[in-house]
């Protein structure tokens, strides 16, 4: 091992890359960032002169899907940062020290580069009982997660579990679940949720710490607006039917086989930020609603708690059609009925005669199924 921290390039150079490769590599990250071209100069300059930076990446209550996600992708850019552009110095599923060695690891990182190191974290954090439903060497992640962000120099929290809680949080969160950032009041912990997030969102957020030294541009819930600033429903390639009206009405219908949209078999799409029918999962292959499944919405905060998952939108009370996320909470319980019709005006749909069937069907389908319920529950 070389004494002096070598710089991104010059590490490239060492292991027979030539500066052609460096520069496409360059280009790869910019816009793996979300960094428009124009960025590429800074780019280019922060990695001729920067050092790996050192990687603490913690993992707490968690099924480490967010690892796999990361490192089960073909990416180029994502292979190259995990195993060379970053210094994964300690994690407790990949590292091969294991015991007093990983631990080892893990302060002598956090005194060489206090203030330098990236600390990221997988999993919620549990705070009932003094911490003691997760313990790690014998210290609790409480204890841990708040050592190590002392002197961190940006903090990530990975998937929805250490941004939101996830399913530890889930009523009734026996363990008192918590996401990062509460437990680290007075610091700036990125959110990158998604149970697990996109492995090219992580890679993202990555290389734009790596090359501006800084974390990107955050909305208000402290996610990179990069990849979550648009709903899934933005993005998603089923929308004209939505717009048109045609909706799957069950899993094994006819229209499930010709594609229609998912909202009738509650596809949370609408409410739910996510860059899923952009980039897709799997090297752009497919992602859930292109499989034929809903979104379930599983980058955003409760979303175990808003179900059951295949229940329609807009008849669980606190979500509503073309419910921003901002207003998720205060619009209750708004019928199929009105949803539709809201939908076929504010959308401006010239299918009027094909949406009045839907909605005829819908309310039809509604009455059928409360008369139901109410009969047999
Ligand atoms: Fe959570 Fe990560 Fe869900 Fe799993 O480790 S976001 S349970 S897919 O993956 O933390
Ligand atoms: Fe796509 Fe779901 Fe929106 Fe339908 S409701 S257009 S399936 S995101
Ligand atoms: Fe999750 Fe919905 Fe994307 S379920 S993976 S946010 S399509």
């Amino acid at each position: 091992m070389s004494e002096k921290p070598q710089t991104i390039l010059e590490q490239m150079l060492a292991q027979g890359y030539t500066r052609r490769d460096f520069l496409r590599f360059c280009s790869y990250i910019t816009a793996a960032a979300g960094v428009h071209a124009s960025g590429l100069n800074k780019v280019v300059k922060a990695l001729e002169t920067k050092i790996r930076p050192p990687v603490l990446w913690f993992h707490f209550q968690e099924c480490t899907c967010c690892s796999e996600s990361f490192i089960r992708s073909n990416h180029p850019v994502i292979t190259d940062i995990v195993l060379d552009k970053i210094s994964l110095d300690y994690t407790q599923t990949l590292q091969a020290a294991a015991g007093d060695q990983a631990e080892e690891a893990l302060h002598n990182t956090m005194e060489k580069y206090k203030g330098e190191y990236i600390m990221t974290v997988e999993g919620a954090v549990p705070t009932r009982d003094g911490g003691v439903y997760c313990t790690i060497a014998g210290r609790t992640a409480l204890d841990i997660v708040k050592e190590a962000a002392e002197n961190a120099k940006t903090i990530i929290a990975w998937g929805s579990c250490a941004s939101n809680g996830c399913i530890q949080a889930a009523n009734p969160n026996p363990t008192g679940a918590t996401p990062i950032y509460k437990v680290l009041p007075g610091k700036t912990v990125m959110n990158v949720p998604g149970c697990p997030p996109i492995a090219e969102v992580m890679a993202g957020v990555i290389v734009h710490v790596l090359a501006f030294d800084r974390i990107p541009q955050l909305d208000g819930l402290n996610r990179p607006r990069a990849f979550y600033s648009k709903r899934v429903h933005d993005s998603c390639y089923r929308r004209p039917f939505y717009d048109a009206g045609l909706f799957v009405n069950s899993f094994d219908d006819e229209n499930a086989r010709k594609g229609y949209c998912l909202y009738k078999v509650g596809c949370r799409g609408p409410v739910t930020y996510n860059s899923c029918g952009i980039i897709r999962w799997n090297n752009g292959v497919s992602y859930p609603i292109q499989s034929g499944h809903p979104c379930i919405g599983c980058s955003e905060a409760n979303f175990w708690d808003n179900g059951p998952f295949y229940q329609h939108l807009a008849n669980i009370p606190g979500f509503g059609i073309e419910t921003t996320a901002d207003k998720i909470g205060t619009i209750v319980g708004i019928g199929t009925l009105a949803g539709v019709a809201a939908h076929a005006i504010s959308t401006n749909i010239r299918k009027r005669r094909l949406i009045q069937e839907v909605i005829d069907t819908s309310a039809k389908e509604e009455k059928e199924s409360s008369g139901k319920q109410e009969g047999g529950e």
